[in-house]
């Protein structure tokens, strides 16, 4: 019996901290041996030229997530995560979405019933907490924490999503108690009823005036908020999807005082802008996710936050709605108002190239830092490090092969996910996934999908060390 199920050779290993080379020996799935003359193996794959990095975990996605307005999401766990796993992504979070009114826990049983036999590489869910009733608060997620799902995102807009200052600092202090990881929403729902109030006055109605609605000092109130409610209660918080400079300040004087307090982009904020919701007729819906894309200097706002570490985590956003589509960008035809346009682009396939080349190769980002972001930092903040997210002895044998030199642009028609459109069509891009595994097995080869469904595993997560509080004695 060889000593490996398989056995990578001559790869330039590259983690979140080092790049060596060295074979990695893989057995039932997981990596059990690092080194020279490992051994035989039953199989043999050569990487030489080739960087071999931790399979990428895109800790926010959204997939089958049930919507409150009719529109349907185009991608469940299975062409999400083919999709996925073509982009060099082998674990993927989407969120259990409590509506109003509903049991967390059948939440969560709901979003099992859709994503069970689905999935091609592994998923974890994070939970949304709509509605943080006594018996939320005190038995269904103190439960549903202990049994791994150990991380909740809350909205501070959006009608039928959105806490008020007192139900945040309810489900912060649960956090607390319960160590469990929040992700926030962070805008400000009253400014955004506003800003649309007036331009629906004037007749500013088109996509456009969604990025207008959604100002970037709405979110940078929202964030300074959520942050403050966090130091109030001592308890860590990671703003999600941030586009701009407005809040990576907010986030950095957090960092600057102490604070646990966590940032996450996505390609969209690094790539669009509102430019691109400004697009002839209603092309523009394409490009409406929240919050918006804003200007290049936001951009370049992004880009200096991932270089100098205020982001821990890019993760895509994948909010899946097709264009063409009277359950997708057109629920309300092609003049809607933009407060109708289903919110969110598609990214899960194209976020790892995306960063490599435009961070990587260009030189704003480290290749460590490349790894850190997308895969190592995920894995500690949402709890499943470090059997995911690194290249260590004990870890599971997810790896995406790199050549680090291939030339691609992207073209929907070469994606796999179920969307009609990408927002990045055209871009040329450097460097390119070759080959991922999914504990020890091929699950895409040349921007190919190989893996079935139902190979992907659910995780339970930890209780994440970086969710715990600084200590601080409270009093109560
Ligand atoms: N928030 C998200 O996290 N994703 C899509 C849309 C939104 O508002
Ligand atoms: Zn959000
Ligand atoms: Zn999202």
């Amino acid at each position: 019996m060889p000593r490996f199920d398989t056995l990578i050779t001559n790869g330039l290993i590259t983690t979140a901290v080092d790049a060596y080379y060295a074979d990695i020996g893989i057995k039932n799935g997981r990596i059990t041996a690092l080194g020279h003359e490992l051994g035989d193996a039953a199989a043999e794959i050569d990487a030489e030229g080739l960087r071999v990095l931790p399979g990428g975990i895109d800790a926010h996605c959204h997939l089958d997530q049930p919507m409150g307005d009719g529109a349907v999401m185009a991608d469940g766990f299975y062409s999400g995560t083919r999709s996925a796993a073509a982009g060099g992504t082998t674990t993927v979070m989407p969120f259990a979405a409590q509506k109003k009114g509903q049991s967390l826990r059948a939440a969560v049983d709901d979003y099992h019933r859709r994503s069970d036999g689905q999935a091609c590489v592994d998923y974890a869910f994070h939970m949304i907490v709509t509605d943080p009733t006594e018996t939320v608060l005190k038995d269904e997620l103190p439960a549903l924490i202990e049994e791994g799902y150990s991380s909740f995102k809350i909205y501070m807009t959006y009608d039928d999503l959105k806490l008020n200052d007192r139900e945040i600092l309810n489900v912060l202090a649960l956090a607390r108690r319960e160590g469990a990881m929040v992700m926030v929403h962070a805008e400000n729902a009253d400014c955004i009823a506003y800003l649309s109030e007036l331009l629906t006055e004037c007749g500013n109605t088109g996509p456009y005036y969604h990025g207008v609605a959604h100002s970037s000092i709405g979110e940078r109130e929202a964030s300074h908020r959520a942050i403050s409610l966090a130091e109030l209660i001592d308890v860590p918080v990671l703003i999600v999807h941030v586009s701009g400079a407005d809040t990576i300040e907010q986030i950095r004087w957090a960092q600057s005082r102490g604070l646990r307090v966590y940032g996450e982009t996505c390609p969209q904020y690094l790539m669009l802008t509102a430019e691109d919701l400004d697009r002839d007729g209603f092309e523009g819906a394409k490009y409406v996710c929240s919050p918006p894309p804003r200007d290049p200097a936001a951009q370049e706002a992004v880009w200096e936050g991932l270089e100098s570490g205020v982001f821990q985590v890019f993760s895509s956003d994948h909010a899946p709605f097709r264009f063409e589509d009277t359950k997708g960008k057109k629920l309300r035809g092609e003049n809607a108002h933009f407060e109708h346009i289903p919110n969110g682009i598609p990214g899960l396939e194209t976020r790892l190239p995306i960063l490599f080349s435009e961070g990587v190769v260009k030189e704003r980002i480290d290749i460590t830092r490349f790894v850190a972001l997308t895969a190592t930092n995920p894995a500690k903040i949402y709890g499943l490090y470090p059997r995911k997210g690194t290249i260590a002895i004990g870890s599971d044998a997810d790896l995406t092969l790199w050549d680090t030199s291939a030339k691609n642009t992207i073209r929907n028609a070469d994606l796999h996910h179920d969307v009609d459109y990408t927002p990045y069509e055209g871009i040329e891009l450097t460097g390119r996934p070759v080959l991922t595994l999914c504990r020890g097995r091929v699950v895409s080869r040349d921007g190919q999908p190989e893996s079935d469904a139902g190979y992907g595993e659910f995780l339970a997560c930890a209780k994440p060390q970086p969710a715990r509080p600084r200590g601080n004695a409270k009093g109560f």
